[in-house]
């Protein structure tokens, strides 16, 4: 699938709205270079923006130390930061979005969701300040399309504020979206539905997030929903809500595992692992990743089927995030120590259970790891899609390999040649990589050709494609 050059052919000029910016600045010996990111959300969204025949990308300045004109040399779009007041930050990012609407949104308000007084007052002034920048720049006939739950306010502020009423505006949820029930525990719910809805196009990853939304919508906001058309009637305008499952980049993921230099890496690591068979778990730190879990399961593997030992390794790379909130600290050191106790208890002379890497790896040794691992076990508690797990299976389109996947995953959606786990059961877990290291290879490379199937024809240009022609619908 290649992108049909959908924004060419209408000359819409696309406005992309995120809260992170496209780059991160790196400190080389004192010295700050600015690079591209390469997580998720901006690897996901830059063919949109390099196939735009104009575009745009607004976002908050987190890598306050730059000028946008060293920034404008690095990346091949124009950027624009929206500034506001220091003092917003912290409610608005860490409190309002990070320790209310992630947990809220992940089902997991137990002990992760956290009020404070004056977050909300925060998150709608920076989602105001967002609209600002956007109605400062934006002209007839743009397409806006803004992203993720940091800014659910900003559709209904640019409503608000007369938005001219050619220009679309898209808005995609990139987490799951909860129940009613769970829902219905967020005191500003309604204003973050009527915030949503000020958009022409509610992008979900899975149905089912669509539903959870129509029930909050209908219950709390007292509006007519046609269920069986995806539309919402509300203010005289209609709002179309859809499934638009995220891809990958699979061309690219294809060019990374065919160079000869990854390819060696891969080998040379193998080799220094050890073991027969190699397992990777690939995450940002969250919990809503569930990487405790998964590690009691390796545990559990080892105490059930002490024939593997030796045999079978884990390499667990977890990417730092959200350092600044508590219990994402916390998550960092209990992992720490469960990898130390796993490790005490069953390492050998000449062989380690789990090798554990706590940082962000340049794409070379990322898809080198992917490429060597026999076994992908990707277990969030919740996640919206999650695009490790089609990385896992883009990297092995040629060969054997094993996906074990969260059923609590959006991508469980589409990938179900995978061995699909509850992530909560250690002891199901256990078995699972017990038949995954068990499958017969005939086996490993059927499925595999059906994942890849699958994940090749829903491709991340499939998504912008899908997304912005449901934006331009008129019927
Ligand atoms: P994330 O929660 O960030 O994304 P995910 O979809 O798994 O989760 O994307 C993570 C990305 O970061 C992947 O592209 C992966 O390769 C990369 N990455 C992870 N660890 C890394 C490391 N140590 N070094 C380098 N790169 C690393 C949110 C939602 C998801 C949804 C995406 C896109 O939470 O559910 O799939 O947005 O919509």
């Amino acid at each position: 699938m290649t992108l049909k050059n959908q924004n060419k052919q209408n000359l819409h000029r696309l406005i992309l709205v995120t809260n992170r910016e496209p780059f991160h600045c790196v400190d080389r010996d004192g010295k700050i270079y600015i690079e591209r990111s390469t997580g998720g959300l901006v690897t996901a969204l830059e063919p949109a923006m390099e196939h735009a025949h104009e575009a745009v990308w607004i976002s908050a300045n987190h890598e306050n130390a730059i000028s946008s004109e060293s920034v404008q040399q690095e990346i091949p779009y124009r950027w624009i930061a929206v500034n506001y007041d220091k003092s917003l930050h912290e409610g608005y990012y860490s409190g309002f979005s990070n320790r209310v609407l992630w947990p809220l949104f992940h089902s997991m308000i137990g002990n992760h969701m956290k009020f404070q007084i004056g977050e909300w007052n925060h998150y709608q002034e920076v989602n105001r300040e967002f609209a600002n920048t956007i109605m400062q720049i934006s002209k007839s006939d743009d397409f806006i399309w803004i992203h993720d739950y940091q800014l659910t306010l900003v559709p209904d502020f640019l409503r608000k504020r007369k938005i001219d009423p050619n220009i679309r505006i898209g808005f995609f949820l990139h987490i799951p979206f909860p129940s009613y029930d769970l829902f219905r525990t967020l005191p500003w719910g309604a204003e973050i539905l009527k915030g949503m809805l000020g958009a022409n196009l509610i992008g979900f990853h899975i149905n089912d997030y669509s539903q959870h939304f129509f029930n909050c919508v209908e219950a709390i906001l007292k509006i007519r929903c046609d269920r069986s058309r995806g539309l919402i009637y509300y203010e005289n305008r209609v709002i179309r809500v859809k499934a638009i499952p995220i891809g990958i980049n699979v061309v690219k993921v294809h060019e990374f595992v065919s160079d000869k230099a990854i390819i060696a890496s891969s080998k040379k690591l193998r080799e220094e692992i050890g073991a027969k068979c190699l397992i990777m778990g690939v995450d940002r730190l969250d919990y809503t990743k569930g990487i405790l879990k998964r590690l009691s399961a390796l545990e559990k593997f080892y105490e059930r089927y002490p024939k593997h030992r030796r045999q079978v390794s884990m390499i667990q790379l977890a990417v730092p995030s959200r350092t600044e909130i508590e219990q994402y600290q916390e998550l960092r050191e209990e992992i720490e120590r469960l990898v130390g106790h796993i490790n005490g208890l069953y390492a050998q002379p000449g062989w380690t259970p789990i090798t554990y890497m706590c940082r962000s790896l340049p794409p070379h040794d990322l898809f080198a790891l992917y490429h060597a691992a026999d076994i992908g076990l990707v277990t969030p508690l919740r996640d919206g899609m999650n695009l490790v797990a089609k990385e896992y299976v883009a990297a092995h389109h040629n060969n054997a390999g094993v996906l074990i996947l969260s059923e609590l995953a959006g991508a469980a959606e589409e990938l179900t040649d995978a061995i699909l786990v509850n992530p909560y059961d250690d002891n199901a877990m256990a078995d699972a990589i017990n038949t995954a290291v068990r499958m017969p290879l005939a086996e490993q490379k059927r499925r595999m050709k059906k994942l890849n199937e699958i994940i090749m024809h829903y491709d991340v240009y499939d998504w912008v494609n899908k997304f912005t022609s449901e934006a331009y619908r008129n019927d």
